[in-house]
C-alpha cells in the first residue's frame, strides 16, 4: 500500500471537512465496478453478521454464492482476492452482456423461520420456475427444516436487453428483507464498441502521462450504453442503503428463538415490525465511512466486499453507476463538478433527432439524490475549470520547464492537442493565473491570496503544504527544504501523490454520521491525481 498526500483547495464547503477527515486514512485504495460473470448465477440467500465502524456486528441477509462464479470483472488478475462468498451486502454484482440470457438460481438458507424469499429484477421479461408463487414472483421456499433442504431453489431467466445498470432486490416481504440486506445490482455492459470510444484493454493514449507508466484498464465496457456519447475512462458503482439496528436485533431475537423449527409449525415465522423507523448506519456499498475506503475484497468485511473510493485524473470521464436501495431517499453530493446523467434504470434519455444527430437529454445534477430501487448512470468529470488560478503552479519565469508548459486551447478551451502532456486537459484560460501573492517557491507571483510559509506553519501532517495538483508544483511551491521538509510533508514525501481531495458525501447529514457520531455514513473521499501519479484500481 502507498501513502498518499493530499493538498487542499479552497473550496469553501470542503475547508470545514477535510482537515478531521484525511487524517483518517493514510493508505490509498481504489474502486472501480467489481462483480461476477458469466450467464447462469448459482446465488444463495443467508444470514450473516456484518461490521460498521462503530465495533458494531449487524445481523444481516445477504445474497452470495452458493457455487464459485464463471468469473470475476475485472478479472482477479487485475484485481487479486476477488471472491464471491456465501452471504454478502450488497450482493454480488452481476456483469452481464447485452442480448445475452441470463439465468439466476436463488437457494433459500436464510433461517426456517424467515420464510420465503425471492429476487425482483425491474425492467427486464423475467421467466421465473420453480419455488412457489408469491405476490410480484415466485418465491423459494425455506428449507423445511434445517437437515433437509432440497426444494428450496427457484430459477429466473431474462434476456439483458439493453446496457445499463440495475437493482436487484427481494420480492418478498421488502419492507423486512430488503431492510436485511437481500439487493444488489447488475451491470449490462454494451456488446459493440461505439464509434470514437476506447476498446477495453487497449489503453487511451491519456492512461500514460510524464513519469507514469501505462495505467491497466479497470473498465468493464468501453462505454455505458449503445452510444458514443457514453465512452468512459474510469466507473464506480455506489448502492446506497441504510439500517435500523432495532429491526435487526429484534430478527435476530426471533430467529435465535425459533432455530431448528419446522416450516409446517405455525409458530415458525418471524413478526417483525418495520414502523418506526429510525436508521442509524448509512452505507455506500454496504459500507461506512471510513471502511468504505478499504479495499474491495478487505479480508476485515468478510460479507461486505464492495468499496467506494474514486479517483480520476482531470479531465477523464468518469462513469458513476448510482443505486438507492433501502427505503429512504438520499441526496448525495459529488463535490467538484455536476453529474451529467446519461440514463435511468438502463433507459438512455436522448432527445429528439436533429439533423440526424441524437443528443443526449440527460440533466446535469447538483446532487444525485438516490430513490430507493432507481438505478441512475451519469458522468462526471473534473478539471479545475472556474478555480481561477493555474492549479499547476506555472510559472512563465522558472527555469524548470516542467514549470513552463504551454497550455494550447481547443474547441472548448481546454488543453488537449498532446494526450500525453502533464497538463493535459488544463483550462487554458486559467493557465499562468498566479494564486499567490508572493509565494514562498517557484510558482508565479502577484496574485490574490497570501498563503502561510509552507515551511513554518503546522498544516497538519497529510497536507501537502501547497495548494497545487500534483507533486511537481507542489515540490516547486514549498520552496528550499533544506534539512528540515515542509510541515505536511513530513509523513509523506512532497514528491508522491499530491492530489486534490473533495468530499463526496450525503447532503443530509445526519447520513454522514455513523450511529450519530460525526464522521461516518455516506461519505467517502474522491481524489484528483495529477497524471504524474498512477492510478491502480487493483487494491
Ligand atoms: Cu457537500
Amino acid at each position: 500500500m502507498r501513502t498518499m498526500k493530499m493538498n487542499t483547495t479552497f473550496s469553501k464547503s470542503r475547508l470545514l471537512l477535510v482537515p478531521v477527515l484525511v487524517m483518517l486514512f493514510a493508505a490509498t485504495v481504489y474502486a472501480s465496478a467489481p462483480g461476477i460473470t458469466g450467464t447462469t448465477f448459482n446465488l444463495t440467500a443467508r444470514d450473516a453478521f456484518i461490521s460498521q465502524p462503530d465495533g458494531a456486528s449487524v445481523y444481516s441477509w445477504g445474497y452470495g454464492c452458493s457455487s464459485a462464479p464463471s468469473g470475476f470483472n475485472p478479472p482477479a488478475t487485475l484485481m487479486p482476492g476477488a471472491t464471491c462468498p456465501t452471504m454478502q451486502v450488497p450482493g454480488p454484482t452481476l456483469i452481464v452482456m447485452e442480448g445475452q440470457t441470463v439465468t439466476v438460481n436463488l437457494t433459500n438458507n436464510l433461517p426456517t423461520s424467515a420464510g420465503n424469499t425471492s429476487i425482483l429484477f425491474p425492467g427486464f421479461n423475467v421467466t421465473a420456475t420453480g419455488g412457489v408463487v408469491g405476490l410480484l414472483t415466485h418465491e423459494a421456499l425455506p428449507c423445511p427444516t434445517p437437515t433437509a433442504c432440497t426444494t428450496n431453489t427457484v430459477s429466473y431467466t431474462f434476456v439483458a436487453s439493453s446496457p445499463g445498470t440495475r437493482a436487484y432486490y427481494s420480492g418478498t416481504q421488502g419492507d423486512l428483507q430488503v431492510e436485511m440486506g437481500l439487493y444488489g445490482a447488475i451491470i449490462v455492459v454494451p456488446t459493440a464498441v461505439p464509434t470514437g470510444c476506447t476498446a477495453v484493454g487497449s489503453i487511451p493514449a491519456h492512461y500514460v502521462a510524464p513519469g507514469n507508466s501505462a495505467e491497466a484498464d479497470y473498465r468493464l465496457a468501453a462505454s455505458a450504453y449503445d452510444n458514443p456519447r457514453s465512452c468512459y475512462d474510469r466507473e464506480y458503482l455506489f448502492q446506497f442503503s441504510e439500517m435500523d439496528p432495532g429491526i435487526h436485533k429484534n430478527a435476530l431475537a426471533q430467529v435465535t428463538a425459533r432455530t431448528g423449527c419446522a416450516a409446517t409449525s405455525p409458530t415458525c415465522h418471524l413478526d417483525v415490525p418495520t414502523e418506526p423507523y429510525h436508521p442509524a448506519y448509512f452505507m455506500i456499498n454496504g459500507r461506512s465511512m471510513p471502511d468504505d475506503m478499504d479495499p474491495n475484497y478487505a479480508r476485515e468485511y468478510p460479507h461486505q466486499p464492495y468499496n467506494g473510493n474514486p479517483h480520476m485524473h482531470p479531465g477523464e470521464q468518469v462513469l458513476l453507476r448510482i443505486i438507492g436501495q433501502g427505503r429512504w431517499q438520499h441526496p448525495f453530493h459529488e463535490h467538484g463538478n455536476h453529474v451529467r446523467i446519461l440514463g435511468r434504470d438502463g433507459n438512455l434519455i436522448l432527445s429528439s433527432t436533429t439533423a440526424g444527430e441524437v443528443n443526449l437529454a440527460g440533466p446535469l445534477l447538483f446532487t444525485t439524490t438516490t430513490t430507493p430501487g432507481l438505478a441512475m448512470d451519469g458522468i462526471f468529470y473534473w478539471t479545475g475549470k472556474g478555480l481561477n488560478w493555474d492549479p499547476y503552479g506555472h510559472n512563465p519565469a522558472s527555469s524548470d520547464s516542467t514549470a513552463k508548459l504551454p497550455c494550447t486551447p481547443d474547441a472548448n478551451g481546454y488543453n488537449t492537442a498532446a494526450t500525453t502532456a502533464l497538463n493535459y486537459y488544463e483550462w487554458c484560460q486559467d493557465h499562468n493565473k498566479p494564486l499567490e501573492a508572493a509565494p514562498f517557491g517557484d510558482v508565479a507571483g502577484g496574485g490574490p491570496a497570501t498563503l502561510p510559509d509552507p515551511n513554518i506553519l503546522a498544516n497538519g501532517a497529510w497536507f501537502g503544504g501547497s495548494p497545487y495538483l500534483g507533486p511537481n508544483a507542489t515540490v516547486r511551491a514549498v520552496g528550499p527544504t533544506g534539512t528540515t521538509p515542509p510541515s505536511g510533508t513530513i509523513a509523506n514525501s512532497p514528491t508522491g501523490e499530491a492530489g486534490f481531495a473533495f468530499m463526496w458525501h450525503s447532503h443530509n447529514e445526519r447520513e454522514i454520521t455513523t450511529n450519530n457520531i460525526f464522521p461516518g455514513g455516506m461519505l467517502m473521499m474522491m481524489l484528483v491525481d495529477s497524471r504524474e501519479f498512477q492510478i491502480d484500481e487493483s487494491n
